[in-house]
């Protein structure tokens, strides 16, 4: 299944429960208080966010006067292509991490408790290992042995090494070995599993920052992305933790996840426009298969697109 066709199946859940979809406000009647009320409605009830909605109804409403759009319909592509040029906006966006065999990537994982990073890095493995790319996960998620567990549960079905140590022991300590071994086994990829760290306890974060300066060290010339997961569904509170994050480290992405689960799909926008970072992959459900890098165009095709369409190929 493609990307869009993946995303369009997943969309019409989040488009049934999105206040009957985006796609429904286009269609019919005509441009007047109500139709910028109903807009506004659906945008902040999906999560874009107070603030973003009002900018996105400001700038279809001048596109409207210069156009002089008469009907809905004909704002229809005018909201697509903002939309689309915001989220295009931002450097990244949508862009796969793409290691290659001449040399070794780092790709270390943050996020929340559950936000999705082990499952992340086994579909990621999954990809790149069928790519013949050769990947080592380090198990840097100690606090758990059940973590240390799933994480082999992946490397076995990818035939992907994992480089762990005792649940509780030093997870800079995990990592470090880790790169080691990458480095000496000539591997392509190094895949970081981290823990859920509330970001709110601040040791904990401490600890995280401890695992990126090992590896920033240690690194070399090796590339290194540091994504964070984030969950869907979790919607405006995920903004709060990616600041907190990105001052552990410097994040190069957003993966979102579980956006198949999601009964609004407005986060993306809000990723975009409030944290003005790129969101590099979309989860689209639990499987190895699941994880797309993110398409501007075809999103936008798929969210704005009428429940009419949903058949289509
Ligand atoms: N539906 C859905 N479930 C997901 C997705 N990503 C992860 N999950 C599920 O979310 C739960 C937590 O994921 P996990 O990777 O263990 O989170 P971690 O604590 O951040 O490592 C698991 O049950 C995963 O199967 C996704 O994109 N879609
Ligand atoms: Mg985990």
């Amino acid at each position: 299944m493609s990307f869009f066709e993946k995303l369009k199946k997943s969309l019409q859940g989040v488009r049934k429960k999105w206040s009957g979809g985006l796609s429904g406000i286009f269609s019919g009647g005509a441009i007047d208080e109500g139709f910028w009320e109903r807009l506004e409605e659906v945008l902040i009830s999906g999560d874009v966010g107070v603030t973003l909605s009002l900018r996105l109804i400001d700038e279809l409403k001048k596109e409207a006067r210069a156009r002089g759009a008469k009907t809905p319909e004909e704002l229809f592509s005018f909201f697509a292509d903002i939309l689309a040029a915001r989220l295009s906006a931002v450097p990244l966006m949508g862009q796969a991490v793409t290691p290659d065999k001449s040399t070794l990537t780092i790709v270390i994982l943050v996020g929340v408790n559950g936000s999705g990073k082990t499952t992340t890095a086994g579909k990621l493995a999954s990809q790149w290992t069928k790519e013949g790319l050769r990947v080592v996960f380090a198990a840097a998620d100690t606090f758990r042995a059940a973590a240390i567990d799933q994480l082999k549960v992946w490397g076995e079905r990818s035939g992907v090494r994992v480089i762990a140590q005792q649940q509780g022991s030093d997870a800079a300590a995990v990592a470090f070995d880790a790169l080691s071994a990458a480095k000496s086994n000539r591997a392509n990829v190094l895949l970081v599993d981290t823990a859920g760290r509330l970001h709110s306890k601040h040791n904990l974060m401490e600890e995280l920052g401890k695992i990126y300066r090992v590896l920033e060290k240690e690194r070399g010339d090796a590339p290194l992305e540091t994504l964070l997961v984030l969950d869907a569904v979790m919607g405006q509170n995920g903004l709060a933790q990616a600041q907190t994050f990105d001052k552990i480290m410097p994040l190069s992405g957003v993966v979102l996840s579980k956006y198949d689960n999601t009964a609004k799909g407005g986060i993306l926008l809000a990723i975009a426009e409030e944290l003005k970072m790129p969101v590099r992959y979309v989860g689209l459900g639990e499987g190895e298969d699941d994880l797309r890098p993110f398409d501007v165009h075809e999103f936008i095709t798929a969210l704005l697109e009428g429940e009419k369409d949903v058949g289509r190929a």
